[in-house]
């Protein structure tokens, strides 16, 4: 019998029966908790054929596959995401009305799938959306964690950590697959010997072994056959493993590995356990990708005319020494030919050119917990410097070795094992190749290439913001659902009073519903009429939520100082987590905090200022959040961010954005124009400038910038806490350390711009047509643009072919 419904009465019929059936009760007995899982088995049920006809079709056209590794898939809730793909939205809702019952409820009973800890997480799944829907067989391996990122809560003005139990209520969208397991080993011993052949053999003794069971989730694309998978890999234990007296430390080793997704890698502790993780995802998606494909074709010789692998950052890329060890040693392949294969396969994305955040690993630690890859990787160095010194490169060795100084460089082993490098914005893809990666852009310079980042519109605009939609519809038609670079349609219309007028309407309603969490959550009001500023991301000081705070410090001093100054009502809302680890994010979480508590108590300044710090930064916070926005604060240090992509979904919903010439701002300003954002701040070359010259002095700017110093005295003065050390290891960071991430030199230009976008805001034609001006700009940053480049330009992919 199909599962298909294709009308409400069906639907309804069978909804009430697999209900009832499943919880045996009468369907007006049930929970609504009962009612989401019947409702989400339905669903997921209901894509079976689909996903059936989609692995049919790509067997029998022999499509390419691509395989995105990542340790990290921020999905948030799907349910609302599944069903419009679907084209089912409204005839579930209507039928759920019919049974007395709100669409709405079910959506919030989902958990938000919060596998990862920001921007990386989050491209991971919107790749995800924009594959499905351009029809491309592209699919997702991941690990199955337990828990995703932590809860956020603030008590006492500070960060709580709570644990996200996301799977408390099970998942409906996982099928489970425990035939498709396999083991992967850990540590031991390898006795290596040559054979007659003079071929290198080793007989390998792990000292630990784990089962990789499999659960797979349907990936939907939007009104169209294709459903791709995301795989994402529990560990089990293995019965045949355990050594005696050894059951207790084998269980709890076994459920370590897929405990936790890591907040960061900034604790000494647990670095061993983040390696066994890497391995484990790595080794499970591999072995998947082996079985399948010789299930499909005689041998591996064809693998990277087959499967593409992409590579989100260094996490996952134990992949190169992985398949180089089952071409090798399971297959018997020579090592420059399985070499081929690899760099065939295997393409690369750089995130960060934070030195801190490029990952290394002791070589020791490497070795002992895998003693074959680590051998490989020593082949791989080994090699590469004979290739570097054959190319007349020898004087560079030393910065792009992969083993050196005790520790494994990740990003070094990731480009060498590649065939294609590429940044996540135009001027991140720059400073890699002329700066921190200059060496390897000289070695490989065809390698390197851009892939700016995108977002889908479909959650960030279609489904999040259905008022906008609607508007955009009834003025440019709906071709942009399917082709959002026809948004730009939208530019003929942005001087129209009318479509102004009822834009400004749209983001009222936005505001206000924002406003109304807001009152709900935090017991907080917010005037809907204040400018909505919101600064939404990871905390980190290179992110300089600092800054921000620091200008609304300002404010208020100079509000108690002058009485004659007063500025437009803004509500500045703030969302963010801190590494648990990260002590000085936690400071400026809890200042934020202080800051906000006083000034939101003080009458004489309250009717012109509020804070908002939204707790549990989320994908389901910036659902509600950057859609209310007029200004996107977008303030990194110029060089630091390598892309943002929460810029890209302010933009789309039309907010402003404040920002420095970061990442991809840049590339937002080089389409909407200057007159259209609010840049400010030291550019690449002036910080490049200052640090040549070794100029920079922050207590040069304490003691001669009266407004800083005001703002730093009052961190100590009583003003924000009666503690004088409350707030020390922001001091130290600006003065004691000298300021690394240019706050106070961006200070007053920072004010400055700020300013500016009070004065334009105040004249609303012309901010209406600013706003649109940024939806109508900002098809472009789609994720479905991403991966069209990605898959014409690095993996080589079309879309399956479906017959008729
Ligand atoms: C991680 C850490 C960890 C602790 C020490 C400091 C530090 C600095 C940066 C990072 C980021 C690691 C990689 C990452 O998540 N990159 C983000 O990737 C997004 C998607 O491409 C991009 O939009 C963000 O700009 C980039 O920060």
């Amino acid at each position: 019998m199909s599962n298909r419904f294709d009308s409400k009465e069906v639907f309804i019929e069978r909804y009430k029966q697999e209900v009832s059936e499943t919880y045996g009760r009468d369907f007006e007995e049930t929970f609504p908790a009962e009612r989401y899982q019947v409702l989400g088995k339905m669903i997921r049920d209901y894509v079976g054929i689909n996903w059936k006809e989609t692995k049919n079709a790509i067997r029998k056209s022999q499509s390419k596959q691509l395989y995105y590794f990542s340790m990290e898939f921020l999905m948030g809730r799907l349910l609302t995401s599944n069903l419009m793909n679907l084209g089912i939205y409204d005839l579930v809702k209507e039928g759920l009305q019919d049974l007395g019952m709100d669409l709405n409820d079910m959506e919030e009973m989902e958990s938000d799938a919060g596998l990862g800890n920001g921007g990386l997480g989050r491209l991971a799944a919107c790749f995800m959306d924009s594959l499905a829907s351009l029809d491309l067989a592209g699919h997702g391996n991941c690990i199955r964690y337990r828990y995703g990122l932590f809860k956020q809560k603030i008590v006492n003005n500070e960060q709580v950590e709570l644990p996200d139990c996301w799977l408390k209520n099970g998942n409906v969208w996982e099928v489970w697959k425990p035939h498709h397991a396999m083991q992967v080993p850990f540590g031991g011993q390898l006795d290596a010997y040559m054979d007659q052949n003079g071929k290198f053999r080793s007989n390998y003794h792990p000292e630990f072994v784990v089962r990789a069971v499999p659960y797979d989730e349907p990936i939907i694309g939007y009104h169209t056959t294709t459903t791709n998978t995301l795989r994402l890999w529990d560990a089990e234990v293995d019965e045949d493993f355990v050594q005696a007296g050894q059951l207790n430390k084998y269980l709890n080793d076994v459920m370590a590995i897929t405990a936790n997704v890591y907040p960061d890698d900034s604790t000494e502790e647990g670095k061993l356990l983040r390696l066994k993780q890497e391995y484990f995802f790595v080794c499970a998606g591999i072995d998947q990708i082996i079985r399948s494909h010789l299930r499909a074709y005689p041998s591996l010789d064809n693998l990277g005319e087959k499967v593409a692998i992409q590579l989100n950052d260094t996490h996952p890329v134990l992949v190169i020494p992985e398949l180089m060890r089952v071409l090798c040693d399971d297959y018997d392949y020579e090592w420059d030919h399985a070499w081929d294969i690899v760099t065939k396969t295997v393409a690369y994305t750089n995130h960060t050119v934070m030195a801190e955040a490029l990952e290394k690993w002791p070589q020791e630690m490497m070795r002992s917990l895998l003693p074959r890859i680590y051998m490989i990787i020593e082949e791989i160095d080994r090699r590469f410097k004979y290739e570097v010194d054959h190319k007349g490169m020898g004087h560079v060795w030393n910065n792009v070795a992969i083993l050196k100084e005790g520790q494994v460089h990740m990003a070094h082993l990731a480009i060498v094992g590649s065939h294609s490098v590429n940044g996540v914005a135009k001027l991140h893809t720059e400073i890699l190749i002329h700066d921190v990666m200059k060496d390897f852009a000289d070695l490989y310079p065809g390698h390197f290439n851009n892939k700016t980042n995108g977002i889908t519109h479909r959650r960030w605009l279609l489904y999040s913001n259905p008022q906008l939609t609607k508007l955009l519809e009834e003025t440019i038609g709906d071709s942009f659902k399917t082709h959002p670079e026809d948004l730009e349609k939208l530019m003929e219309h942005v001087d129209d009073p009318i479509l102004q007028q009822r834009f400004m309407d749209v983001k009222l309603e936005r505001k206000q519903i924002l406003a109304d969490y807001v009152k709900k959550t935090l017991g907080i009001d917010v005037d809907v009429h204040s400018i909505f500023d919101c600064q939404a991301k990871r905390l980190h000081a290179y992110k300089r939520q600092l800054l921000n705070i620091f200008h609304v410090m300002h404010l208020y001093l100079k509000m108690k100082e002058e009485p004659s100054f007063r500025i437009y009502p803004r509500t500045f809302f703030f969302s963010a987590k801190a590494a648990p680890s990260y002590m000085l994010a936690k400071e400026i979480i809890k200042l934020i905090n202080m800051v906000a508590d006083k000034i939101n108590n003080d009458p004489e300044i309250n009717q012109y200022i509020k804070v908002v710090f939204i707790p549990n930064y989320s994908v389901s916070v910036a659902e509600i959040l950057l859609n209310a926005a007029d200004v996107s604060e977008q303030i990194s240090t110029a060089g630091k961010e390598a892309s943002g992509t929460g810029n890209m979904k302010y933009m789309m919903n039309g907010a402003i954005t404040l920002g420095t010439l970061d990442g991809a701002n840049v590339e937002i300003v080089e389409r909407v124009g200057y007159e259209n954002a609010e840049i400010f701040g030291l550019r690449v070359e002036d910080i490049e400038e200052v640090k040549k010259e070794n100029s920079y002095n922050a207590w040069h700017i304490y003691h001669n910038n009266y407004r800083v110093r005001r703002v730093i005295d009052s961190l100590k003065n009583g003003t924000w806490s009666s503690n004088p050390d409350e707030f020390q290891l922001i001091y130290n960071d600006l003065l004691l350390r000298n300021d690394e991430f240019y706050v106070l030199a961006d200070f007053d230009a920072y004010v400055y711009a700020q300013r500016q976008v009070e004065a334009r805001y105040q004249d609303k034609t012309s901010w209406a047509r600013t706003m649109l001006i940024n939806i109508a700009q900002s098809g472009y940053f789609s994720s479905d643009r991403t991966i069209r480049e990605y898959a014409k330009e690095i993996w080589d992919l079309h879309p399956i072919p479906f017959k008729k």
